[in-house]
Order: structure tokens, then C-alpha cells, then sequence
């Protein structure tokens, strides 16, 4: 395996899209720094890919600037991945906690993140950003009021960002993925795995290799290449609200 000499930050790495990146772009020889809240599950990815790792709570915004001024201009690629949805009832049952933590997570920290490293990435004179939206960001529905906003919102962020950078020999890209099984409906219905399971009942969802095939598609195009935006879906989703399933849900 080659290496490439560049290195990629990767938030929420312990798990799903950002732990299936992680190996996907160590296998091309990028040098990942690998961050989350899970010591453990970081400490085992270290070991199966031998990378460097930053425990990390993203939504902490002393942890958060600690990270940054660590790894500052040592990273070429961001996957700003870190990000979550709480709960799915309508705006007026929600919980104020969990409203907010989604804002603090995908909206803040993500923002944040960026914030910090554009600046370093223009003064290395070439850079990548990628950052993880969702279909959410295209469509809205009711009970994901807030997570579709922030969405929304990343995705705005993320075009913006694009256009203000061009000229700097930055790639600012975004994937937005429709049903990807992996923690996401477990942490949105907190632990409850029978709920969690109903989503991909009778569909076949997309895995969180396929979202990381598609980061590394991106990136590993020409330099003069940059893809603005992967949306994808399973075959068996036509759109958040509209889901093909083999077999009605008990
Ligand atoms: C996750 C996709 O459709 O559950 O980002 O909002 S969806």
C-alpha cells in the first residue's frame, strides 16, 4: 500500500459511516487521526489500523478548541462526520435537550470545525473538506423537524463555504445519505432496539461502507476534480417519507 502523506481528521469515528471511513481511507494510505467520545472503540480502531486517536466530545466547546489547537496544521482532509438525531416526535412533544444537542452537534460543532480549519488548510495552499449532510438537508418531515434543519442548515454551510474558498485549491464536498443502517435509529430512539430494527424492516438499507466508498471516490479524483455533492438512497427509498418494504412493519 502506498502512502500518500496526507492526513485525515475523521469525527465520530467510533462507529458507522465514520469508523467504515476510517478504514477505507487507511487502506489508500492516508495517515487517519480518528476522533469520538468512546475511548474503547477508538483504542480498537488504533489498533486494527494503527492510526492516531482523539477522545472527544465534539458538543464540548473546551474539548473542541483542545483538539483543534493539537492537530492544527498537521491535517489535509476533514470528514466532518460527527452528528446525530434525537427522538421523532413533532416539535411539540420534543424534548428542549435533545433540540439542542442535535444544534450543538451537527450545526456548532461541525461549523466549528471548519471554521478552524479552512483558514489552515488555504495557508497549506490545498485541502479537503467533506462533510457528512443527509437527504434530510434536501427534504423535511414531520418528527425530524430539527434534525432536518440542521441539516438543512450544514448543507447551506457547506455550499457557502465552497464558493467563498474557491480560487484556494480546496475541495469542499458534501455526502447526503438517505437509510444507512448502522447506531443512527438506535441513538434516535435511545436504546430501543425493536424500534430501531422497524426502520430497515423489509428494505435492503445502505451500509456505512457504501457512504465511505463514496468519500473515497471523492477524494481520490483528480485534484482539478471536485465533487460538490454524493446524494444517495437505497433502491428501496424514494424519499425520506416514501420506503419500499418487502413486508408491512409489525
Ligand atoms: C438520515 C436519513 O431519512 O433518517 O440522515 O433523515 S433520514
Amino acid at each position: 500500500m502506498m502512502k500518500t502523506n496526507k492526513t485525515a481528521l475523521i469525527t465520530g469515528a467510533t462507529s458507522g459511516i465514520g469508523r467504515a471511513t476510517a478504514y477505507k481511507l487507511a487502506q489508500s494510505g492516508i495517515e487517519i487521526v480518528a476522533t469520538g467520545r468512546r475511548e474503547d472503540q477508538l483504542k480498537s480502531l488504533a489498533q486494527e489500523i494503527n492510526c492516531e486517536y482523539y477522545c472527544v466530545d465534539l458538543t464540548s466547546e473546551f474539548e473542541r478548541e483542545q483538539m483543534i489547537k493539537k492537530l492544527g496544521k498537521k491535517i489535509d482532509i476533514v470528514i466532518n462526520n460527527a452528528g446525530l438525531a434525537l427522538g421523532k416526535d413533532e416539535v411539540s412533544a420534543s424534548e428542549w435537550s435533545d433540540i439542542q444537542k442535535m444544534i450543538d452537534l451537527n450545526i456548532t460543532a461541525a461549523i466549528k470545525i471548519c471554521h478552524a480549519f479552512t483558514p489552515l488548510l488555504i495557508e497549506k495552499g490545498e485541502g479537503d473538506i467533506i462533510n457528512v449532510c443527509s437527504v434530510a438537508g434536501h427534504w423535511t418531515y414531520s418528527g425530524g423537524a430539527v434534525y432536518c434543519a440542521t441539516k438543512h442548515a450544514l448543507r447551506a454551510f457547506t455550499q457557502t463555504l465552497r464558493e467563498e474558498t474557491c480560487g484556494k485549491n480546496l475541495r469542499i464536498m458534501q455526502v447526503s445519505p438517505g437509510m444507512v443502517e448502522t447506531e443512527f435509529s438506535l441513538i434516535r430512539f435511545k436504546g430501543d432496539h425493536s424500534q430501531a430494527k422497524q426502520v430497515y424492516a423489509g428494505m435492503t438499507p445502505l451500509t456505512a461502507d457504501d457512504i465511505a466508498r463514496q468519500i473515497s471516490f471523492m477524494l481520490e479524483q483528480h485534484r482539478h476534480v471536485c465533487i460538490d455533492e454524493i446524494l444517495s438512497m437505497p433502491t428501496d427509498q424514494g424519499s425520506p417519507t416514501k420506503v419500499s418494504r418487502k413486508a408491512p412493519i409489525d
